[in-house]
């Protein structure tokens, strides 16, 4: 697997991105949990997966999507759910909705998502939010050996196994992702548009899959 570039090759120094207060708090809440993290600042912009998987040079299906989704509850305002999803997926609301518990959850706006985590759009990262947070894992990211998160901002992200991923956030890990999308999570048989090509057996668990179709 390659290494990816640490650092800008323009750049001598650590990039002064590392030291954003924004990473710093990832950083430490991983560190709380046992986790040392190597953030990954790149020159180009991670802002989307797209942009992650072509600056890391990795495949899409390893970057992890953290998108936040909003439940309106009467007494206590809007709880976050954060998805963490694999970035070749998408969220499908409904299974989102029946696997929280909560039929009204939706998207969260760009500000909501900001105002409920602390972090902007295309820097959103797994930990180190501003308060507590449900999280749920898309299946599919436990395919990857490795797969890369982001770190706070929108250059900076940090590699992962997808169990440390679930330890670190205290995910559920449930199929989220909508059927034509998913993988793993996808039933057999289910009358969905199956691929010609073939397609790796089903897998819930987060064991690297035996192989990689992309590696
Ligand atoms: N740094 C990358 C890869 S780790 C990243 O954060 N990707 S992301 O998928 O988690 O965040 C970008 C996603 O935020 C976009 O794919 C889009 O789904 C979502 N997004 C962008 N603009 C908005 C918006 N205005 N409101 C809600 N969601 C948005």
């Amino acid at each position: 697997m390659p290494e990816p570039v640490v650092r800008p090759a323009s750049e001598p120094e650590p990039d002064p991105a590392v030291h954003d207060p924004a990473v710093r708090r990832v950083v430490e809440a991983a560190a709380r949990k046992g986790i040392d993290l190597r953030v990954v600042v790149l020159a180009a912009t991670t802002h989307t997966a797209e942009d992650a998987a072509r600056a890391l040079g990795v495949d899409l299906g390893q970057i992890v999507k953290s998108l936040v989704f909003v439940a309106p509850h009467a007494e206590l305002g809007h709880e976050p759910v954060l998805c963490l999803v694999s970035g070749t997926n998408r969220v499908d609301v409904a299974r989102l909705a029946a696997v929280v518990g909560e039929p009204a959850i939706r998207r969260a706006t760009a500000r909501e998502a900001r105002d409920l985590t602390g972090f902007s759009i295309g820097g959103i990262p797994p930990v180190g939010h501003a308060g507590p947070v449900r999280v749920v894992m898309d299946p599919d990211l436990g395919r990857h050996r490795e797969v890369w998160a982001a770190a706070g901002v929108d250059r900076a992200v940090f590699p992962v196994s997808p169990a440390a991923l679930r330890a670190l956030t205290n995910a559920i890990v449930a199929p989220i992702a909508a059927a034509e999308d998913a993988v793993a999570a996808s039933p057999a048989g289910s009358g969905a548009a199956s691929s010609a090509t073939s397609t790796p057996p089903a897998t819930r668990s987060l064991a690297p899959a035996p192989v990689d179709p992309e590696a």
